[in-house]
């Protein structure tokens, strides 16, 4: 046991394995760690979190351009918001084959995303790569293939080709689509929208720390929408395995190159043989049947710093919370309101999310479901699930979902 924690290389290797998170319980490995994040106070952590990564290769970039767009609206008297969208991933190695990926198609900030641009925002649409977009969600992933929205007209009488027609838009989606294509047109002619994607979350942290510091000249005409499914454990890079985690025994002269887990002290490694904690439960087995374990360091609470350090004065931040109990959803949407002193956290349900979501304010009613009506449910044209979006917000009480209530759900 002390041999494989000293010596990473050394440990079991694993055909087949199941992943196995021992989320915030130290192992015997942690336990010799510097103190975790979870202990530090938000601003000490920040500091240990942002030294401890090289900032994103793309990040020089996003950030002129990001100035740019912020400069230009800035002048204008324009506000801006930050609409955050699609999960982050916990890479398992620097070399990354594996991850670990929160759910979010990214539905909810590319839907706002389109509302807010209708009310006159300038958005900085931060999401995860290849997640929806604002308007060419109608038309872009599976489910909605933009070649089913085409058709081949036939050749034009005379035209010299006559082998093929034009390709066009097929006659029923004409309206829905050239209104989509003039709002789309309209936000890109006239700068209004800037799009910015990350992958991992430490890529999301620098991004969201960079935008909010820049966004600082916009004041009360900042406002923050926080729709990303943010990671809340990671692996620090400094226990982070460099080659891709091999899952079968190497021979010897193979071993030592780190691929069996573990960053540069080796004593630190975030990933374990099975041994050291499942002493006894592993001994008899054969080496296919062994786990891998994985520990995990809490994320620090980006939300405090934003609040407290990143953002401009009098802007707005309005968060969302995502649960799976219907029991937790509002003591936790309570709690994070109570704790980073913000302005407005949504909470919803994983399985209702399209459907109803709850605001919690300071100021009463303190608790506002919004809920769109069966009727309403049914897809549009392109199959584009409505749901509930800013629309919500913009409208105020009577809440443009047409149903809401005080109550929770049953
Ligand atoms: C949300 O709750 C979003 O509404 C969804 C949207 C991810 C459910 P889709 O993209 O789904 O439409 O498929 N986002 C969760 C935001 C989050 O992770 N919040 C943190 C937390 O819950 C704090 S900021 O702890």
């Amino acid at each position: 046991l002390r041999r494989n924690l000293l010596n990473p290389s050394a440990l079991p290797q694993f055909s087949h394995p199941s992943i196995l998170f021992t989320v915030g319980i130290p192992s015997l490995s942690s336990s010799t760690m510097s103190p975790s994040l979870g202990d530090m106070e938000p601003a000490e952590a920040e500091s240990v979190y942002f030294n401890e990564y090289p900032p994103p290769k793309a990040l020089p970039k996003h950030e002129a351009l990001a100035r740019a767009f912020i400069d230009l609206h800035v002048e204008a008297n324009r506000r801006v918001v930050l609409v955050t969208s699609g999960g982050t991933t916990v890479p398992l190695e620097a070399q990354t084959v594996r991850f670990i990926d929160n759910f979010s198609a990214g539905t909810r900030g590319a839907t706002s995303a389109e509302y807010f641009l209708e009310q006159g925002y300038a958005v900085i649409f931060l999401h995860r790569q290849y997640s929806l977009l604002p308007y060419s969600r109608h038309y872009s992933h599976s489910t909605n293939c933009f070649l089913d929205f085409m058709d081949e007209a036939p050749p034009v009488p005379g035209a010299a080709n006559q082998d093929h027609g034009s390709i066009v838009v097929r006659d029923e989606y004409q309206t829905e689509m050239r209104d989509v294509l003039r709002k789309y047109r309209y936000a890109k002619q006239n700068n209004r929208l800037l799009l910015l994607p990350f992958t991992t979350v430490a890529e999301y942290m620098f991004e969201l720390r960079s935008l909010a510091k820049l966004m600082r000249p916009l004041g009360p005409n900042a406002l923050f929408y926080l729709a990303a499914a943010v990671s809340d454990f990671f692996i620090p890079r400094s226990r982070m395995a460099e080659h891709k985690i091999q899952s079968s025994e190497l021979p010897p002269e193979y071993q030592g190159g780190g691929g069996g887990g573990g960053g540069d002290s080796g004593a630190d490694s975030a990933v374990e043989g099975d041994d050291e904690i499942y002493t006894g439960e592993n001994e008899a087995k054969p080496a296919s049947q062994k786990k891998l374990v994985i520990n995990l360091d809490p994320v620090p609470k980006f939300l405090h710093r934003l609040v407290d350090g990143w953002a401009p004065d009098g802007s707005m931040v309005v968060s969302f919370k995502l649960e799976t109990d219907p029991t937790l959803l509002v003591y936790k949407a309570r709690t994070a309101l109570q704790r980073y002193s913000h302005h407005l956290v949504i909470g919803n349900l994983l399985s209702t999310r399209k459907w109803e979501v709850v605001f919690i304010t300071p100021d009463p009613p303190h608790e506002r479901w919004i809920r769109v009506p069966k009727a309403r449910r049914s897809k549009s044209i392109s199959g584009v699930e409505d749901q509930v979006g800013l629309a919500e917000i913009m409208k105020g009480d009577k809440g443009a979902a047409g149903s809401e209530s005080q109550q929770a759900p049953n």
